[in-house]
């Protein structure tokens, strides 16, 4: 099982690599890469699991945090009104995104990223993705809110974007242009 010491941590410039697109149908390596990183999230929000071995909840994860430079990422998250989205996705794309901006309150972290940075990581409200599911099926998400701020944060990794890239140095909370609220989107 993946636990935070398989996790790169900021410095490494892996994670400044942009990561390679996987070439399909993948192999049962990379397939059980991407079964093994939704599992990691499973297991970082369950908390006796979470305990026992130390994991910190975590909600997405990138393949490069793996030290592996490819295009893999996996999601599971329950939203606001509890419903619950899980994907393991090879070579995400985002097709199209909102002009209308969000961000989280609470500024994001990163598993990668051992302190706290202070800002508003601005993102687009809405995103629409194309990728390849486990299966190497290609499959069409349209994402908004926390899950759409969630599968950005993990893309920004597939190109060596960290979430404080996106923060103004100036004045890390000033209100992103063409704000929306998640209520509004
Ligand atoms: N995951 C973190 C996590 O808590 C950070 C995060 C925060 C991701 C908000 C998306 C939205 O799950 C990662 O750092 N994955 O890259
Ligand atoms: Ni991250």
């Amino acid at each position: 099982m993946i636990t935070m010491d398989d996790i790169i941590r900021e410095g490494n410039p892996i994670l400044r690599q942009v990561a390679k697109e996987v070439s399909l149908p993948a192999t049962d390596e990379e397939k059980d890469t991407l079964k093994n990183m939704l599992e990691f999230l499973k297991n970082s929000q369950d908390e006796k699991i979470a305990e026992k071995y130390h994991l910190r909840a975590g909600i997405g994860l990138a393949a490069p945090q793996l030290a592996i430079s490819k295009r893999m990422i996996a999601i599971f998250l329950d939203d606001d009104n509890g419903k619950h989205y899980e994907y393991m996705l090879f070579n995400p794309k985002i097709i199209s995104e909102s002009v209308e901006n969000t961000f989280l309150e609470g500024g994001e972290g990163c598993l990668s990223v051992d302190r706290e940075v202070p800002g508003y990581v601005p993102r687009h409200a809405r995103v629409k993705v194309k990728a390849f599911d486990i299966d190497g099926k290609p499959v069409t998400l349209r994402l908004k809110g926390y899950p759409g701020i969630a599968v950005q944060h993990e893309i920004d990794h597939l190109n060596g974007i960290l979430f404080f890239d996106h923060i103004n140095k100036d004045d890390p909370f000033t209100i992103p242009d063409h704000v929306v609220q998640h209520e509004e989107l």
